[in-house]
């Protein structure tokens, strides 16, 4: 059992949860009784009797509730929540037992260890979900690895859409949280500031009372925190970075083709390999020092294999270009001038992103 004299607010968003709070409340002050803590329920004016069940609790547990009325969302809820904390110490959980309360006691150790930022993870050893099926598992993988692709400082973390984490509430003092959606967790790994992040397993249970707020809205509210988060955090600009780049690329392999050729005397095929590894060199520099500046690391030895890394991958670009425009001229029969822009933006997709997870990781 976790003791910690450092007082602990635990934010519980609930809508219509009715059936769950109960042995909700009783098993978190079992797993909690040794600490000072207090459970934050956030509920949206649910009509199925939460509200009224939490404040009959409150007679005997240490309870609150923060009712919005007029206001729905889950991490808006959170965030709403987190701002009455004024506690050292901040915990997530949802109320539907999917986060077994049992667990929190490793959060909070983690925290009481030096964690500023403690997850509840079901994507380290000993984590898991119980009862999902293939099409929830890939959402959960897929939405994991874009936030990975998207927004790189998520990368350290395994479980980037867990609703379940304990926070120093330093951490998000100063964090100005915007969330869209369901994601909090993504808000606050781009907006707080921490510097040790610990994952803790747990495994996702089934629900067993109440109904799942979860549907296509929310994913498609993900992709918009995403792309948020993604804006405020300049990783868009970093994009448009790599494009400019890109564009200027095109000059240096265009205008070193036209002069070797015009005015050295080469063959244009010599003078296009010497042109293209000139602009894959002049490209790699601009990104070093323009792109990723913020995520180089100056040793020579190291510039240098980036460098191979980087040619690595424009190679395999410059192949993805070549097979779509094959197979969208002579397979799928388009104009080869159109498929050839499909080649060129599915090559520019995967130059950017094996780039920014492998060459500048
Ligand atoms: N305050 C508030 N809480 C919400 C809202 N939507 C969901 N919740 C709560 O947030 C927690 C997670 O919601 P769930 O619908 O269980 O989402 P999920 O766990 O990802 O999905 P399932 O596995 O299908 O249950 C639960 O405690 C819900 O009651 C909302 O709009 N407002
Ligand atoms: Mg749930």
């Amino acid at each position: 059992m976790v003791t910690t004299n450092k007082a602990v607010v635990l934010v519980v968003p609930t809508y219509k949860e009715r059936d769950n709070i109960t042995p909700l409340v009783q098993r978190i002050h079992h797993a909690l009784s040794a600490t000072n803590y207090r459970v934050l329920f956030v509920d949206d004016d649910s009509s199925d009797g939460t509200k009224e069940l939490v404040f009959a609790l409150a007679k005997k547990y240490p309870v609150d509730i923060l009712v919005r009325e007029n206001k729905r969302g889950l991490a808006s809820a959170v965030c709403d929540g987190l701002r009455h904390v004024a506690a050292e110490i901040a915990m997530v959980m949802d109320a539907d037992l999917q986060h077994p309360p049992e667990d929190l006691t490793n959060l909070l150790k983690r925290i009481n260890d030096g964690a500023d930022l403690a997850i509840a993870s079901r994507y380290v050893p000993g984590g898991g979900c119980q009862g999902w099926g293939l099409a929830r598992r890939l959402w959960s993988k897929g939405g994991i690895l874009l936030s990975h692709l998207l927004l790189p400082s998520t990368r350290r973390v395994k479980d980037t859409m867990s609703g379940f984490f304990a926070l120093r509430t330093q951490v998000i003092n100063n964090a100005n949280l915007k969330p869209t959606g369901y994601k909090i967790l993504l808000e606050i790994l781009i907006q707080g500031q921490y510097r040790n992040v610990a994952e803790v397993p747990y495994v996702f249970r089934t629900r067993s009372h109440g109904e799942s707020k979860l549907s296509l809205r929310q994913q498609v509210d993900y992709l918009k925190h995403l792309y948020s988060l993604m804006r405020r955090s300049g990783e868009l600009w970093r994009f448009a970075k790599f494009g400019l780049v890109g564009a200027s690329g095109i000059l240096v392999n265009e205008g070193l083709l036209w002069l070797l050729t015009e005015f050295a005397g080469l063959v244009y095929l010599v003078s296009s390999v010497i042109a293209i590894e000139t602009s894959i060199i002049s490209n790699f520099v601009l990104n070093e020092y323009f792109t990723f500046r913020d995520r180089r690391r100056p040793s020579i030895k190291s510039i240098f294999g980036r460098l191979l890394k980087f040619n690595l991958v424009c190679l395999v670009g410059l192949l993805i270009n070549l097979g779509v425009l094959w197979i969208f001229t002579s397979v799928v029969g388009i104009n080869y001038l159109i498929s050839n822009l499909f080649g060129i933006a599915l090559a520019f997709l995967w130059n950017y992103f094996a780039n920014s997870m492998w060459t500048w990781e």
